[in-house]
């Protein structure tokens, strides 16, 4: 009796564990905070590859923001090997947990 006891509270307790565990996919990261592309036009005013970073006079991005002078981040140092400060820019930014990350860039 008691050994059956027991295993049947092991159980229970598996079976409570993995519905746990199941419970939280689908309410995880992945649901709402979905990435978002838009195109950027713009002016490069500095490049700080080190710190993957680039400050950029941008035109307005429909659905996202006004024109303005910002930094944003790059997704990896490549993304700012073919531009400079001065040069007219096109690209992708990504909105992503609100944050805004270039992904593409290169000069028009
Ligand atoms: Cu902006």
């Amino acid at each position: 009796m008691t050994t059956t006891l027991k295993t049947l509270i092991q159980a229970l307790l598996v079976t409570a564990l993995m519905f746990a565990i199941g419970c939280q996919g689908p309410s995880g990261p992945s649901g709402k905070d979905q990435a978002k592309l838009y195109d950027v036009t713009g002016t490069v005013v500095s490049v700080d590859p080190g710190k993957k970073s680039v400050t950029l006079d941008h035109q307005d991005i429909p659905g996202l923001m006004k024109a303005m002078t910002m930094d944003f981040s790059v997704e990896d140092e490549k993304v700012l090997g073919g531009v400079s400060a001065g040069d007219k820019v096109a690209g992708k930014v990504k909105h992503e947990g609100g944050k805004y990350v270039v992904t593409e860039l290169s000069k028009r």
